[in-house]
């Protein structure tokens, strides 16, 4: 049975959104030198929202020497006890913004309020509280008795956890003792806006945080700056190929964090009803716009036609439209373009023999939507299950044993997440040993801690956010012994230099 639900609408009296905005550099909201600017919509309405900055490369030089300012005079030198104080003021001031800034998220990206307000917004303040508690305990975290920071630090994140992507550079970087030039993504630009002002409300030491929005040419500006030392990149693994070739022979440090096609696996013996949820959730929170989203479902061959009607069942229950209504599942696609590519690849699904089933559901006349799509008959030569779709298309596949599971869960080019699901745990432990995944779940799916390193292998890139390991790639590891910095992500060259 589906329940018929009042509108519930969260208000956005709470969010105050200027009709335009400048560049954060050196502690300040300023006006471009040579950029241009461009306006940001709401995908859910195509209403504009804001006109914003896009900076050109005397912009990104202003920033980069702001930093680098910001860097030799207050935050290097500064103790680690001082500077947690002010990630940790960061971490309050996000708390208690936390409502409005998930109206805004919700606003510029499409996403449910309900989980911009009761996913991002908690992991965005436990990301700056985690990395406080570090700031002053560096010699303590496995990197030698005195990690040193690497300097200035360039930063580009994508659009589809906007403010969660910045927390996860902003916070480790600053905790180690270096400075932030930041860019966010084009379509989501407005929360990285609002941390500006956070940053200010902190009373940070202007140019240790500056936020340069713009396009993808602003991004290529920055990294391939020649005062930047350090280059974090979260993106497409196109993007990431460009920028490894852009400052290779340079000795900038470069972390990327890429594409994911992973498989979400389930045995015959696993607890179906929750394998459901698992499934739903790893493919359609956020609309599929998740890195690590379980857009291969490999069910095993006795329980397939059971949990195909399962899921189509669960299916037809989730609630479509406006993101600010509380009881919405599913919002927004983030832009035009990303709705074009999901309706391509779908496209290439029925044009290859897979079957496609949509949920039944209305869409919105104006803005961008896609309905929970599934297809069946997939085989692993089809694009639908080679590709990164980045939207709320999940494609079935089979297998008969455990073997076979491992062996077409690992036949991708990919290697981000995967999940297992099934009663035994010897046998989660056997297959987590034999995925090439950078994060293995166990019967849940999608599931984010500050303590917890996340990255991946192969084009998913090289790294780790998050926990411990998220410190090393922004500190000078010449300390560090050998197995750590392999296992935090540097290269053999690199460790052997
Ligand atoms: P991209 O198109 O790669 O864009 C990512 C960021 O890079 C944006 O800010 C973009 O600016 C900028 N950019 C574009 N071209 C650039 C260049 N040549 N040099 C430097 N920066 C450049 O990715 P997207 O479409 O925003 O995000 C989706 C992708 O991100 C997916 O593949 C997804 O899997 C991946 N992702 C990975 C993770 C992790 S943790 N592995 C997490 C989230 C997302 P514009 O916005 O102006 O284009």
């Amino acid at each position: 049975m589906t329940f018929e639900y009042a509108p519930a609408p969260e208000s956005r009296s709470i969010v105050d959104v200027a009709d335009s905005y400048g560049l954060f550099i050196d502690g300040s909201f300023v006006d471009t030198i040579d950029g241009q600017s461009f306006a940001t919509v709401n995908p859910a309405t195509e209403e504009v929202l804001s006109t914003v900055t896009e900076a050109g490369s005397q912009d990104v030089d202003r920033a980069v020497r702001a930093a680098r300012r910001a860097y030799e005079d207050v935050w290097g030198p500064m103790s680690g006890r001082e500077r947690s104080k002010y990630i940790y003021r960061i971490a309050r001031l996000i708390q208690e913004r936390s409502r409005e800034l998930a109206v805004l998220e919700t606003l510029d990206n499409g996403k449910p309020i309900r989980e911009s307000r009761d996913v991002d917004l908690p992991l965005v303040a436990a990301h700056f509280f985690y990395y406080a508690g570090w700031a002053d305990k560096l010699g303590h975290a496995g990197f030698g008795p005195s990690p040193r920071p690497l300097g200035v630090a360039a930063q580009v994140i994508p659009w589809n956890f906007p403010l969660l992507m910045l927390a996860w550079k902003v916070a480790p970087a600053l905790a180690g003792g270096n400075t932030v030039v930041l860019k966010p993504a084009e379509t989501t630009p407005l929360t990285a806006l609002a941390f500006a002002d956070i940053c200010r409300q902190a009373d940070l030491p202007p140019g240790v945080v500056n936020i340069l929005t713009g396009a993808g040419s602003t991004g290529r500006a920055l990294v391939e700056h020649p005062d930047v030392d350090k280059v974090a990149f979260t993106g497409s693994t196109e993007v990431g190929r460009q920028i490894m070739r852009g400052i290779a022979g340079s000795s900038k440090r470069l972390t990327l964090e890429l594409g994911g096609k992973a498989a979400n696996i389930v045995f015959d013996d696993a607890p179906i009803d929750q394998a459901i949820e698992g499934i739903v959730n790893g493919i359609f929170f956020n609309q599929g716009h998740v890195c690590c989203a379980g857009s291969r479902l490999l069910l095993q061959e006795s329980i397939a036609e059971e949990a195909i009607a399962s899921l189509q069942r669960r299916l037809g229950t989730l609630r479509l439209g406006d993101p600010l209504d509380k009881n919405t599942d599913v919002g927004a696609i983030n832009s035009a373009s990303q709705l074009e590519r999901i309706a391509e690849l779908a496209d290439s699904g029925d044009a290859e023999g897979a079957m496609r089933w949509t949920a039944p559901c209305t869409l919105p006349e104006r803005g961008y939507w896609f309905p929970p799509t599934v297809f069946t008959g997939v085989t692993q030569a089809h694009r639908i299950a080679r590709e990164e779709i980045f939207g709320p298309v999940l494609s079935v596949l089979t297998f008969r044993t455990p073997d076979e599971a491992v062996e077409k869960a690992n036949n991708t080019p990919y290697g981000l997440s995967a999940g297992v699901w099934t009663e035994k745990g010897s046998r989660i432990l056997w297959m987590a040993a034999r995925m090439r995944a950078g994060v293995v779940w166990a019967n849940t799916f999608n599931r984010f801690d500050p303590t917890s390193p996340f990255g991946g292998y192969k084009e998913s890139g090289f790294g780790r956010e998050g926990g411990v390991h998220g410190l090393g790639p922004y500190l000078n590891t010449d300390t560090m012994d050998y197995d750590t910095a392999l296992q935090i992500g540097f290269g053999v060259s690199e460790v052997a230099r």
